[in-house]
């Protein structure tokens, strides 16, 4: 494998068979139930799918490895699952094996060709296996010889320059295991999934409203006036939250869709569990739909405020709550003389919308006496990201929407354990608190000092900082930026660790020596344990802990549970007589429970009421009490100047999004159904104004071109896509488009990648890939 090579493509576009359609305006009916259980059956057989399916979401069974969003804790329906919910499992529960067989026959430079879509399609990993300098193979290893590795490889270095990154399918116990692992050793290089995803969230949450979770739960969705969905694609990721937002609709609640594309999911909903949605015609969603420019949300927000404001000053103490205001919150007096005056022609630019549009809405939001406001990535990824979260903050302080039913903030998390993970203590910030605790707990010495994030980790890569690169689940190669970057840094260290259950890309361009660690997932039964069988729990995105528990027989018998395998991984690292006894964790995971109790709070009597029936939820201060404990005791109103992203002449803003067939890294198939586009990914969805403009026509051949401070990023035949987005503002798929995003493109405070606002330019595709790729590496290797 060369260094400096761009990844293969998740599918090739020789081979592609683009087709593209009329976006639909509705999701989910009929449709989708046919698709996710096609399949289901395909990969893992009648049999399997049914043991599975009937389990998903319910009580006793095990958590949707999907999304994050909350089951129902009173009107759980019999089927709790949504197709793209029903494609997870079945990607889990596949009946092919990837094992010895399969390593022997594909080499690595073989296998750095292949598209990512080909290598998740291979099957579940059924054994460790191991690649050592100058091998061209992985080639088994037994279980005991690769801790011996691993242990020797992190104590023959200093602790900082071990990374142990995590995605957020890890259940709350093994999350607990592992930042306990890392302290014990002495980091807090806990880099997670989250840095890349709702990272901005906690960074705009924690000072304002102190908490950086969400304040509302599932019953707030259903009894809300007014719900705004911003920057999400609920059709497709969040399809059961299509249910909550029905059911709002139908108590006569009202939906703002605020979004650059018309995803189909904001629009019509015909729910796949009842009989009037799989024949009738649907429920219409959004009443009101801001195609707003991306990255113009913190303009939007602040000229609601600014309008909210000047009602109150017409007909005082109809708008703005003065009492909660005056008894709970600070900083009101600045904010409001911020927001005074507005430059309309500004705010007009920022978000492509008009006067009148956003003058509806702040209608809408003045007459609701209970709002709820959605988001996801789509504002999370860009440089002002916390700016903005922080001004869509001040709005709902602003009228009171917080510890009131129907009413408050609601950041839609997308791993289905990203928060417990949270909560557990994986994060390279730690509070005091958390150190204190786990020191008394364990009489160990955790260190003070932060760790790296996701992006600092990969300039550490670069540094050669670090000499070990555990990898608890996910693939941290396509997911984070400056996928040639990362990519070429991944292979100087010395050894790489990946815990998973398929085959992926992070696999390929691995350290000097490498291993592949097969475990168990969701779905499958834990039972290899003196105690018995096992259950592991998450936290949802509402702040429910609840128990989830697999039940189907493991592909192999050589998997290993993901606790057992970080108790091995610490016990061959510290020796049989460490502080902390790791192996009554692996063989009880209620002393993992018992441990949390003490630390975590909230936890106290864990492995009792995780065994009541609907779980239980944590203490959130701005829900339950009204109250917000930050450093200073009350809810902060914050200011911030007008941004927005202005892209250089000839350019257009590039956001990244998901397709309908894949989970981040992982492939289902080619189509995005309800974008219309079917048979290929390497496509850019440019308004037709902006293609004729810049010259090109829809279809056209070519490679793209991002500019970040004056540092270009290439990245090869895409084809252009006439599509209704904003005008201003393309559209890639992720991570096809990850090469592009300059690893110093982040958002300020939470350093999250700049995945929705790259600048970029099309330049027709002439030079053969092969070529073009070797003069690129060429170039860059110059360059630096
Ligand atoms: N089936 C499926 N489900 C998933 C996932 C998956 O890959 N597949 N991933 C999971 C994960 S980890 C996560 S984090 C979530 C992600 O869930 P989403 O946040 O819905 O994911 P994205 O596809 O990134 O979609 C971002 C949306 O924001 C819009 N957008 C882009 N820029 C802007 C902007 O500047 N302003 C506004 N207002 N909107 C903008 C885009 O058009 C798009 O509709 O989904 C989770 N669920
Ligand atoms: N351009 C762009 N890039 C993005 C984003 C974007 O919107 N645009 N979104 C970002 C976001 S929100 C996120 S969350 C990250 C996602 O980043 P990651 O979480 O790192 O990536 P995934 O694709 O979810 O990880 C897939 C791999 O996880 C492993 N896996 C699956 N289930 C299990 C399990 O139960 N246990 C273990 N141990 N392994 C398992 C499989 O081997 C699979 O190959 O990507 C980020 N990157
Ligand atoms: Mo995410």
């Amino acid at each position: 494998m060369k260094f400096g090579k761009q990844p293969a493509p998740v599918a090739d576009i020789n081979e592609d068979n683009l087709e593209v359609h009329k976006p639909k305006t509705e999701a989910a009916g009929i449709k989708a139930v046919m698709v996710a259980l096609e399949r289901a059956v395909a990969q893992a057989g009648v049999t399997r799918t049914a043991q599975s399916l009937l389990r998903l979401n319910q009580q006793g069974g095990f958590d949707c490895p999907g999304c994050a969003w909350p089951e129902s804790a009173t009107k759980r329906k019999a089927a709790e699952f949504c197709e793209n919910g029903a494609k997870a499992v079945a990607e889990e529960n596949t009946l092919r094996t990837v094992g010895a067989e399969f390593w022997a026959r594909h080499s690595i430079a073989e296998l750095s060709g292949k598209t990512e879509y080909w290598l998740g399609n291979q099957g579940r990993l059924s054994e460790p296996v191991v690649i050592r300098e100058g091998d061209t193979h992985y080639s088994p290893i037994s279980w005991t010889e690769a801790f011996e590795l691993i242990g020797e490889h992190i104590r023959a270095s200093t602790p900082d320059r071990s990374v142990f990154y995590t995605s957020g399918r890890t259940a709350n116990e093994t999350a607990f295991m592992y930042q306990l692992f890392a302290r014990a050793l002495g980091t807090n290089n806990l880099p997670d999934c989250s840095n890349m995803c709702h990272e901005s969230s906690g960074s705009a949450l924690n000072p304002t409203i102190g908490i950086g979770k969400g304040t509302v739960s599932l019953e707030d969705i259903h009894d809300s006036e007014l719900i705004f969905v911003v920057g999400q694609n609920p059709g497709t990721n969040h399809p059961r939250m299509l249910s909550a937002l029905k059911e709002c609709k139908d108590k006569g609640g009202k939906v703002v869709a605020v979004n650059p594309l018309p995803e189909a999911g904001l629009f019509n909903f015909k729910d796949p569990q009842t009989v009037s949605g799989v024949v009738g015609g649907g429920t219409p969603l959004a009443d009101e739909y801001l195609q707003i420019k991306v990255g113009g949300d913190l303009a939007l927000f602040q000229a609601l405020g600014h309008l909210l404001l000047a009602e109150e000053e017409r007909n005082p103490g109809t708008v703005v709550d003065r009492s909660f205001i005056d008894a709970q919150t600070d900083g009101f007096d600045a904010y409001r003389d911020a927001r005074q005056e507005l430059d309309w022609a500004e705010t007009e630019k920022a978000t492509g919308l008009s006067r009148e549009q956003i003058e509806t809405v702040a209608g809408m939001l003045i007459r609701s006496k209970a709002t709820i406001f959605c988001w996801a990535l789509g504002v999370t990824q860009q440089p002002h990201s916390v700016d903005t979260i922080k001004e869509m903050v001040n709005v709902l302080l602003l009228q009171g929407n917080f510890g009131k039913p129907g009413a408050g903030a609601c950041p839609v998390r997308g791993h289905s354990n990203v928060q417990g993970d949270r909560t557990m203590g994986i994060w390279e910030k730690p509070k005091e608190w958390l150190l204190e605790a786990l020191d008394k707990e364990f009489a160990i010495e955790s260190p003070r000092h932060h760790g790296h994030d996701a992006v600092e980790t990969m300039a550490a890569f670069e540094r050669d900082e670090v000499d070990v690169f555990v990898s608890m689940g996910g693939n941290f190669s396509l997911a984070c930026s400056d996928t040639e970057t990362l990519e070429a840094g991944m292979q100087r260290i010395g050894l790489t660790v990946h815990v998973s259950t398929k085959p992926n890309r992070s696999h390929v361009v691995h350290g000097r020596t490498s291993l592949i660690l097969p475990t168990l997932g969701r779905t499958d039964k834990d039972d290899k344990h003196a105690k018995g069988v096992q259950f592991l729990s998450v936290e949802d995105s509402m702040s429910v802990v609840h128990s989830t528990q697999g039940r189907l027989a493991p592909v192999s018998e050589h998997l290993l549970a993901e606790p057992v395998i970080v108790a091995r991984m610490a016990e061959a690292t510290f020796g049989p007589d460490h502080l902390v006894d790791w192996r009554a964790m692996a063989g009880d995971y209620d002393v993992v429970r018992d441990h949390i109790s003490r630390v975590i709070p909230g936890f106290e009597d864990f492995n009792a009421r995780i065994r009541t029936k609907n779980g239980f939820v944590l203490p959130n201060p701005p829900r339950d009490t009204r109250s917000f404990k930050t450093d200073i005791g009350r809810g902060r109103f914050t200011v911030s100047p007008l941004e927005y992203l202005s892209p250089p002449h000839g350019h257009l803003v590039l956001q990244t999004i998901r397709s309908h067939d894949q989970y981040n890294t992982t492939f289902y198939g080619l189509d995005d159904r309800y974008r219309g586009i079917s048979g290929g990914r390497r496509v850019i969805l440019v308004h037709p104004e902006d293609l004729a403009e810049l010259g090109f026509q829809d279809r056209d051949l070519v490679d793209v071109v991002s500019t970040f401070r004056g540092h270009d990023r290439q990245a090869y035949k895409f084809r252009l896509v006439a599509y209704p987005t904003a005008k201003g503002c393309a559209a890639a798929y992720f991570p096809e488009a990850n090469a592009l995003v300059h690893k110093e493109n982040v958002a300020r405070e939470s350093n999250t990648p700049g995945f929705k606002a790259m600048f970029v330019r099309f330049v027709p595709h002439v030079a053969e890939p092969e070529a073009a790729e070797e003069s690129a590496s060429l170039a860059a290797a110059t360059a630096s």
